[in-house]
Formats: structure tokens, C-alpha cells, sequence
């Protein structure tokens, strides 16, 4: 398989994380690809021009990644992240959404900070930091039954954590953690697994 790649993407990091808890990271090629490149060719892949996008042994092309990331599950025969039914699949669903939601809003808050000031609106900014703020508090909320079963994984609590990560990378200075203490340990706890402490994002060299 092959996978249209970008080393600070958290969506990436998501289907790389979810390829190592499946045991298909080795099956995967990553193509390197910069988005924001004027001669990018990732629409020939995306017509949405993003990445992830992953190309499968039988040429088929997959692209956002819940859809990724469930296929990829499908094609192993170990403990599921999408559980299959009942109650525990829609937790996990709504957690993956909740987390893709929080990256969102923090990816539209790195890129609005990124612009010229004159072009910047805080109005915009500020909406993102207030999304991120309540999915936080929400969060902390949730965090004992988070925390309640650290052995088993789901696509709910690796993009929780994929998007907790993505906020210290991107927004080291925000003390996420103040206040939100039970969900600070349960981050530190999920950040031990080889999925999670192998793809930690860093800025390319
Ligand atoms: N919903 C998509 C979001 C993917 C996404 O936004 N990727 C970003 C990189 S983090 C991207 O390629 N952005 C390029 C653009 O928006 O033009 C997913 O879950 O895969």
C-alpha cells in the first residue's frame, strides 16, 4: 500500500498510529507530499487536495481518515479498533469525531496565526480556541472512563490522543493540562503506547 504522506499532518499521524496498532506499518510505502506546494500533484489522488490518501495493493485510493483508518483495520485479524456493534462502537466513533474536530479547529488556528497580520482575524481564531476549549472540558469529564481500561485501544481514544498531541506540538505555550488533570494523566498513559510514542510529530529538519 502506499500512502500520501506528510511528516506534521495529525490526520497522517492518526493512519500511522492505527497501521502500528494493526501491525501493518511495515506494509505501508510513504510517499512524501507537500500539500501547500503550487506544483503538488496529491488531486491526481485527492480531488480534495489533502492528505492522508492511501492507495491500496488493489489500486483503489482512500482518502479522509476514518475511512483509512477502518479499512485498515479491516484488513487484520487482531483486538478491533472499530468495535464491531452496540454501544461501544458509537463511543468510539463519537470520540473519533470529537478528535478530528479538535484537530480541525486547530489546524484552521495554525494556518489563520500563519497569515499576514492584516489578512488575520481574530474574530476566526478565537472561535477555534473556543471549540478546542470545550472538547477539552468535555474531555476532562470523560477522562475516568478514558482512563478506565489503559490495556485496551479504540479509533476513539487513539484520535483523542492524536489530537492532544497536536496541540503541544503546535501550541506548546497553552497550558492545555491546567485544570484538565485527569486527562493529563490518562494522555500520559496513552502516550506509552509504541503507536503513540512512535509517531510523534516533529518539525522536518
Ligand atoms: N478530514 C480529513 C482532513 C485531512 C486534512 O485536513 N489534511 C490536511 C493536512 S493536516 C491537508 O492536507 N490540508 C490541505 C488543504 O486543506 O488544502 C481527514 O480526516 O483525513
Amino acid at each position: 500500500m502506499r500512502l500520501r504522506y506528510s511528516p506534521t499532518s495529525p490526520f497522517v499521524r492518526k493512519v500511522m498510529a492505527v497501521a502500528l496498532e494493526t501491525g501493518l506499518a511495515e506494509s505501508i510505502n510513504q510517499i512524501s507530499t507537500n500539500v501547500w506546494s503550487p506544483d503538488t500533484d496529491i488531486q491526481t489522488h485527492n480531488p480534495l487536495g489533502k492528505v492522508p490518501a492511501l492507495i491500496t495493493e488493489e489500486g483503489e485510493v482512500l482518502y479522509d481518515s476514518p475511512v483509512i483508518c477502518e479499512y485498515l483495520d479491516s484488513l487484520h485479524e487482531g483486538a478491533k479498533l472499530f468495535p464491531p456493534v452496540g454501544g461501544a462502537r458509537w463511543t468510539a466513533l463519537r470520540r473519533q469525531a470529537l478528535g478530528d474536530g479538535m484537530i480541525e479547529a486547530a489546524v484552521t488556528r495554525f494556518l489563520e496565526e500563519r497569515r499576514p497580520e492584516s489578512e488575520r482575524s481574530e474574530t476566526w481564531t478565537g472561535r477555534q480556541k473556543m471549540v478546542i476549549a470545550r472538547a477539552l472540558d468535555g474531555l476532562e469529564e470523560e477522562a475516568d472512563e478514558l482512563s478506565g481500561d489503559m490495556d485496551t485501544m479504540d479509533i476513539g481514544k487513539l484520535t483523542i490522543g492524536v489530537a492532544l498531541g497536536y496541540l503541544d506540538f503546535r501550541f506548546a505555550g497553552d497550558d492545555w493540562r491546567s485544570g484538565r488533570g485527569r486527562l493529563a494523566d490518562w494522555f500520559e498513559g496513552v502516550n506509552r503506547r509504541p503507536s503513540m510514542s512512535g509517531t510523534v510529530p516533529k518539525n522536518p529538519s
